[in-house]
């Protein structure tokens, strides 16, 4: 009888080591062994970071670029975006997949991309003209981000307009 109970308090002890090293690992899931391990844990899920299945999770943007001095004023681009990923992969993923959308962007020391150029007709400060960033959010109410494109997260179903403004 004192065998068997000395054999489950081990048996208890056991698991409660184990669980407490695999809970307490140095590796967080923003640090850097976090991307280099291949398999760590991360809070209460373990996941095998080479299949890099933790960025399957995507969700569908629309962008309409609108320019008001071309033909068709407005063009509509649909993809996918990746969970909390930023506009600017959204937009890169429409130009790869898209042979009719097209941009460049201009880094800036401060703010990051400033998008120069969509489709070929770039912004001239001469003629105080710009590609402004507006948002249509699902529940319809219009806002104008207070970042740029490398900054603005879509949320799902955001739909995202590029469009050809004066300053
Ligand atoms: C004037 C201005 C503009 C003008 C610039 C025209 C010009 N050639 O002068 C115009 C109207 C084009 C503009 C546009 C936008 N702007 Co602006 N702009 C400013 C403002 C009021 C002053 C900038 C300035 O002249 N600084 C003085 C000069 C000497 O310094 P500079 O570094 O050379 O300035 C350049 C940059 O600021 C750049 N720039 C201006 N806006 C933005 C935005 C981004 C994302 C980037 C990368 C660069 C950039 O243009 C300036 C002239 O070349 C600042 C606020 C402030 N008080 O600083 C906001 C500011 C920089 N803008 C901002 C934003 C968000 C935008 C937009 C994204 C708004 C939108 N939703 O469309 C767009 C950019 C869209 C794009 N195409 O990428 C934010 C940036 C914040 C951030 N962390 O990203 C700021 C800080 C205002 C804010 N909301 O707080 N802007």
């Amino acid at each position: 009888m004192g065998f068997k109970v000395s054999a489950l308090l081990s048996v208890f002890m056991l698991t409660y080591l184990l669980t407490a090293m695999v809970f307490t690992s140095d590796q967080t899931c923003g640090s850097p062994d976090f991307a280099r391990s291949p398999k760590v844990s991360c809070g209460i899920w373990h996941q095998d970071v080479s299949t890099r299945s933790y960025i399957q999770d995507t969700h569908p943007m629309s962008l309409v670029v609108y320019n008001p001095t071309v033909t068709p004023v407005n063009m509509t681009y649909n993809t996918n975006i990746a969970h909390r990923g930023i506009l600017l992969g959204g937009m890169r993923r429409i130009q790869k997949d898209n042979k009719t959308f097209t941009f460049t962007t201009e880094e800036h020391p401060d703010y990051g991309p400033f998008l120069v150029s969509v489709n070929g007709v770039p912004g001239d400060p001469s003629k105080h003209t710009y590609w402004e960033l507006l948002v249509t959010l699902k529940n319809g109410t219009e806002i104008r981000p207070n970042v740029g494109v490398g900054c603005y997260i879509p949320n799902p179903y955001d739909k995202v307009i590029l469009k050809f403004s004066k300053w």
